[in-house]
């Protein structure tokens, strides 16, 4: 079985099973004039995972590997919204107000698209999902047992909620998963830093960690 080289141990996948999940790399999250610059954040900080997870891109599509992208966004009456995520806030801006890439974090507007330079390819799933987690309230859990995958690659954003949120609940569900440490991105660094630190300890507890180079080696 392939190795790559992460923390805390080798992470083994057999050659088929393999999985890239590239979670919300949306232009409400990373560009100016969206959901997360109007939260008050940097969003600068989250730039830096946009190269490393189109490599990882590449290096799936160039062998024939699954790809889900996911997109955090709600149906324009806000059906799908959990009532608390609805009200969760003190900021000028919710989920579902006008901003400046169109309404907050709605399907179709500007700002609930991926971002250009990791657009999703004819073919490649993408799960829209309502909560933090990609499991709750999507097909996702039906949708990795018929692409045969076993074994989960992460990207995205951010680190420490929706990628950490769904990567414990595949873990809860008996998916071996990994996080590439330079794909993903947090508007708090140091908030990366623990979650990382978070998964891997404890020998793995809740999965691995690898740069994107150890896993392009690996997958050679
Ligand atoms: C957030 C996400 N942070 N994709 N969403 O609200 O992590």
């Amino acid at each position: 079985m392939p190795i790559i080289a992460a923390r805390p141990y080798d992470f083994t996948f057999p050659a088929h099973g393999l999985g890239l999940i590239v979670i919300d790399m949306q232009r409400d999250f990373l560009e100016p004039g969206g959901f997360g610059e109007a939260l008050g954040n940097d969003v600068g900080h989250l730039a830096a995972a946009i190269g490393p997870t189109a490599r990882l891109l590449a290096a799936f599509r160039a062998r024939g590997l699954p790809v889900i992208h996911t997109r955090e966004a709600h149906s324009p009456d806000l059906s799908d919204c959990p009532p608390a995520k609805l009200r969760r806030g003190r900021g000028a801006l919710h989920i579902g107000d006008p901003g400046p890439m169109g309404r907050i974090l709605i399907d179709g507007e500007e700002g609930s698209a991926i971002v250009s330079e990791l657009a999703p390819l004819p073919g490649e799933k993408v799960v829209r999902k309502p909560g933090k987690g990609a499991f709750h309230a999507t097909a996702l859990g039906q949708l990795l047992p018929q692409l045969g995958i076993s074994h989960l690659i992460f990207a995205g954003v951010t680190t420490e909620v929706c990628v950490q949120t769904t990567m414990r609940e595949a873990n809860d569900r008996g998916y071996e998963c990994l996080l590439a440490e330079d794909a993903t991105a947090s508007y708090f660094p140091a908030f990366k830093r623990a979650t990382i630190d978070m998964l891997v300890a404890q020998d793995g507890i809740v999965g691995w960690a690898a740069s994107v180079q150890a896993i392009e080696t690996a997958l050679g």
